[in-house]
């Protein structure tokens, strides 16, 4: 068996790692070293820079068909908490926040029949009319799927259908674990790895872009987290599609897992560590500061991510409602800049594409 030198020394010579070297740094190295190796993979890619964006989410409706056990959002049609945007709704948040310099709306909801594909496209259109210069990234392959598939579509037409109404990049949610014993578990009525990967190589290979995550901290293990890297790893070898990697802590508050609380943060910052050195071809992994919470996004820095997501403008509730810490989440471009220069590193806007944004900066 390797010992844990080689494989730290394969990992400092930008060398890639298999699934049992991976087990066995994640049982054998200190947390201290995997911050090293970590933050000298982050260098290699992004050098100084931290990423941001200006973004907010729409989220219009959390009634949902599904009954995944993490979630704390959805709700049944009538039941106390639902809401159901109308398109006019939709448009109004827009236009509410046409001047506010976002460069990105990221749009996700529940799996609610009452709405197509048909209709999400119009949607789409309509945003772009009041907003021309924002990229749309919109829609967890989940919803994709369920809605391409309701339509009677191949992936590629449903996926040019959206694309011509404006859909610019695919978000990484739904992913959830891809172990089957596990995913069957926690959200059985989702779409299989196997069609979440389906779904975004065909959108790579369109010219859609895409983010990937994994919700851990449940019932999965280590395994099956070395397990779902692997898969994304694998994809990204042919499509190179995926901009980002997101590791989303399971919260725990109001949820049918609530029993399990919640995993540490040592094990949040020793997974992200984990993410960095497996996806050896995924330049940015991403600390998503609505689900940690901005303590633990500033240690995220030195462990690997170079990527802390955007302004959000306290435009979304899937995290407050299950229990993480900013019930009303806002993110200033100061607070940005401080995180990250304490952190040892320069926060950089970018777009959805990561080009860097630099209007309204002084040379
Ligand atoms: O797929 C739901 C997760 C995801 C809980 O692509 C939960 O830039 C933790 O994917 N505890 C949707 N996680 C959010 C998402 C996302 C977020 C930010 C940026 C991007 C991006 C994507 O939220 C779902 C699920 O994995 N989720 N409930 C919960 N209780
Ligand atoms: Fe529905 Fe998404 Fe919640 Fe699952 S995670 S129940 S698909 S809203």
């Amino acid at each position: 068996m390797k010992s844990i030198d080689n494989i730290v020394s394969k990992l400092r010579n930008a060398e890639r790692i298999d699934s049992q070297e991976a087990l066995l740094l994640w049982q054998k190295a200190p947390l201290w070293l995997l911050s090293e190796i970590a933050v000298e993979a982050k260098l290699r890619v992004s050098g100084e820079k931290v990423y941001y964006n200006r973004n907010f989410h729409i989220e219009p409706t959390n009634i949902c068909l599904f009954e995944c056990q993490f979630c704390s959002y959805r709700r049944k049609a009538g039941q106390d908490g639902a809401w159901d945007y109308s398109m006019e709704q939709v448009l109004d948040i827009v236009r509410s926040r046409r001047d506010s310099g976002a460069t990105e709306i990221h749009i996700v909801g529940g799996v609610n029949p009452k709405y197509d594909l048909y209709y999400y496209a119009e949607m789409i259109k309509a945003i772009k009319a009041i907003m021309p210069q924002v990229a749309v990234k919109a829609f967890t392959a989940v919803e994709l799927n369920w809605m391409i598939s309701r339509a009677n579509l191949s992936l590629e037409q449903g996926l040019k259908l959206l694309k011509e109404a404006g859909m610019e990049s695919i978000p990484g949610g739904g992913a959830e674990i891809f172990a089957p014993h596990i995913r069957t578990k926690i959200c059985p009525q989702k779409c299989s790895a196997e069609e979440w990967l389906a779904l975004h190589r065909v959108a790579h290979n369109m010219g859609i872009d895409s983010n990937a995550t994994m919700l851990y901290g449940h019932i999965e293990g280590i395994e099956e987290r070395i397990d779902h890297l692997m898969r994304i790893r694998e994809l990204q070898d042919a499509t190179g599609g995926f901009n980002a990697f997101i590791p989303l802590k399971f919260r725990a508050a109001n949820n049918s897992l609530s029993y399990l609380g919640e995993t540490s943060i040592t094990d949040d910052l020793r997974t992200l560590a984990l993410s960095r050195l497996i996806l050896d071809n995924v330049p940015h992994i991403k600390a998503y500061w609505v689900m940690y919470g901005k303590t633990t996004t500033e240690l995220a820095l030195a462990f690997g991510a170079d990527d802390i997501d955007g302004t959000i403008e306290d435009s979304t509730k899937i995290y407050s409602m299950a229990g993480a810490s900013d019930t009303r989440p806002v993110m200033r471009i100061d607070d940005i800049e401080r995180m990250c220069s304490a952190a040892g590193f320069v926060a950089v806007e970018r777009d959805t594409h990561y080009n860097e944004v630099n209007y309204g900066k002084k040379e």
